[in-house]
């Protein structure tokens, strides 16, 4: 394994530099990260999905218990459209894809869409 330099390296290419007299000056630089999106996985009301097949798929895709997957199916009734969780881009597409399937299997209508949460 080779040693790391005993000399302080110079700064990487591209570091800003100014001049004091002689001394050259490193410019400090913040860089933050910024946390990745979340997206939310969001169920759309329909006329013909069965309520029962909506209050399942939130427990079984979104671990919800019975309580809060009917409260959220309900929402949905009567607003139109309800979330049923957050998460990383590729877990709410799976999400989304998976409960679209199932209800196909079963020869549901039932729409689901993911978006992006503002933060
Ligand atoms: N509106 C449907 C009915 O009356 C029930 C339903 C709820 C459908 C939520 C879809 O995402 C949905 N059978």
């Amino acid at each position: 394994m080779s040693e790391p330099p005993k000399n302080p390296a110079l700064p990487p290419p591209g570091t800003p530099q100014g001049e004091v007299g002689d001394a050259v000056v490193l410019e400090r630089v913040t860089q933050r990260t910024k946390p990745p999106k979340r997206y939310q996985v969001v169920l759309l009301n329909d006329d013909f999905t069965p309520m029962e097949f909506v209050v399942w798929a939130i427990q079984e895709y979104f671990a919800k218990d019975q309580d809060t997957a009917t409260q959220i199916m309900l929402k949905i009734h009567i607003e139109g459209r309800g979330v049923c969780g957050v998460y990383s881009k590729e877990v709410a597409e799976a999400k989304a894809d998976q409960v679209v399937k199932a209800a196909r299997r079963f020869g549901h209508p039932l729409q689901c869409v993911t978006e992006a949460v503002d933060d």
